[in-house]
């Protein structure tokens, strides 16, 4: 996909709802005269012609035949004042996607280009409507899972990332020009040398501390947009279906006092603590009986490498047996761990003590396991705040903080602090004040990419082709 398309001005739309079961879709058209090239096929054309904006028309729309193909809401926008800055109509016809299709098909004959993938969005950006974390946000608040990640998404959009941003760069900005007001105007060869320290060192300073405090946010913002995989382990019958479903609050994995009920792992996604997590039941581990099991229990130990973290279940009413033993010996963990995740390799492990209702778990610190029971929801509650606590510290954390969660802008925040950390290491062992200086302007411009004063064709691109059709 080119740049170049993304930078034309045609009259594009789109189908902005997804054109399943409902009672409305929306069709979304923008573009110079959008208003007016689609008249001709409107019942009530000349309204549409001398109508102002933020104004809603009722009518009819028209195939080119004049028969009538579906009775519309039109919401219309004059430019400036729009999502993208541009004249636009919002059309509201019946749901179910057969009218939505036959209007847009009406509206190509018509000139109407089909919009790009995040076209809407990037025009928005391209008149000054939104920066790029408003944009981002867009779509981070479009796939949000939780009520948790709905907020923080919705945070960005409403500019707090964008404040915080702009904000530490008046900071740089206050070291850079009393930097370069000294370049130009200081005879005195000692001040170049750095030796009287850097001009605005309390600014530069202050700009690390929230550059890093951002940095340190990517980690909980990303799970909170992405979710976390979270795998259920454990021997046949240590009651790891009984907790899946009861996470997910419905009968979703089959119960049996059968040892191998499970024979290959299922999914579904839960929010633990405003998190979403995709949960998965698995089959347990014991020496195959058949070839469907060996490969159950294959398919569970991949899924564990790829875990965020695993819940390894121990059958409280037989104990932590050898083989419990030998399969997390096999995962490199020890036997077991107090009850807290465990890095071994790359997964975590949080060894948990089931079925607390018929046997309490072995005391004394060695051997102390979070005590759960799948059946009456007893320690459920503890397990889920020892979750949150082994997939982030922070992760639960509903402050109102500015974060970031694209990885786009976590890298350019690494680099705006890798850039001002070693403007301030010249300064400190009196280097020369005009290696530090462009180090200075590098870390501004890091900044001015997160937000999109600084943006180049291909990062454009790349960011707007991940965003989903009518946005
Ligand atoms: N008393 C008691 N029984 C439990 C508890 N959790 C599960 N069970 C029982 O233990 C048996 C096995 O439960 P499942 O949830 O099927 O165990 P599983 O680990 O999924 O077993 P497989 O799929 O065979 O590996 C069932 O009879 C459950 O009712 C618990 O906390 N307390
Ligand atoms: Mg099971």
């Amino acid at each position: 996909m080119s740049a170049a398309y993304y930078g034309d001005e045609a009259p594009i739309a789109a189908l902005a709802t997804d054109g399943a079961q409902g009672a409305l879709d929306l069709i979304r058209v923008s573009g110079k005269g959008s208003p007016e090239l689609f008249a001709p096929c409107f019942s009530r054309r000349e309204k549409l012609q001398r109508s102002g904006g933020n104004v809603l028309i009722h009518g009819w729309i028209r195939d080119s035949g004049g028969a009538p193909l579906d009775e519309v809401m039109l919401s219309v926008f004059r430019s400036p004042r729009s999502y993208t800055g541009e004249d636009a109509l919002d059309i509201s016809c019946h749901g179910g996607g057969r009218a939505a299709r036959s209007i847009l098909k009406r509206l190509r004959e018509l000139g109407f280009r089909d919009a790009l993938r995040g076209e809407f969005t990037f025009r928005a950006f391209m008149h000054g409507k939104l920066d790029l974390t408003r944009c981002e946000a867009v779509m981070e608040l479009v796939s949000s899972k939780t009520e948790l990640s709905l907020k923080k998404a919705a945070g960005r959009l409403s500019g707090l990332l964008y404040a915080e941003i702009k904000e530490i760069k008046e900071l740089l900005l206050e070291a850079l020009t009393g930097t370069e007001l000294l370049l130009d105007y200081s005879e005195d060869d000692g001040a170049l040398s750095g030796a009287s320290g850097l001009p605005g060192r309390e600014a530069a300073e202050a700009a690390l501390l929230r550059l890093e405090a951002l940095a340190a946010s990517y980690a909980r913002e990303r799970l909170c947009q992405e979710g976390a995989l979270i795998v259920i382990a454990g021997r046949p019958n240590a009651g790891k279906s009984s907790l899946f479903n009861y996470l997910l609050r419905e009968d979703r994995s089959i119960v049996t006092e059968i040892p191998g009920t499970t024979r290959d792992w299922i999914e579904a996604w839960v929010s633990i603590g405003g998190i979403p997590v995709r949960l998965a039941d698995t089959a347990g581990f014991r020496n195959p009986r058949d070839q469907v099991e060996q490969q159950g229990i294959e398919r569970s130990r991949e899924l564990i490498a790829r875990s965020d973290l695993t819940l390894y279940l121990v059958d409280g009413s037989e104990g932590m047996g050898e083989s419990d033993r030998d399969f997390l010996r096999s995962l490199g963990c020890m036997a077991h761990n107090g009850g807290k995740a465990v890095s071994q390799g790359e997964v975590p492990v949080l060894v948990v003590w089931n079925k607390i209702d018929k046997a309490k778990p072995p005391s004394g610190p060695q051997e102390e396991m979070i005590g759960i029971s799948a059946k009456t929801g007893e320690g459920i509650a503890e397990l889920e705040k020892a979750v949150i606590a082994a997939l982030s510290s922070e992760a639960g954390n509903e402050d109102a903080a500015p974060g970031i969660a694209a990885e786009r802008q976590k890298l350019l925040v690494d680099r705006a602090i890798a850039s001002l950390t070693e403007a301030l290491a010249f300064a400190d062992t009196g280097g020369p004040l005009d290696l530090a200086a462009p180090l200075l302007r590098d870390s501004v411009d890091a900044l001015g990419e997160i937000s999109g004063e600084v943006s180049t064709a291909d990062i454009l691109d790349a960011m707007f082709s991940r965003f989903c059709v009518g946005k």
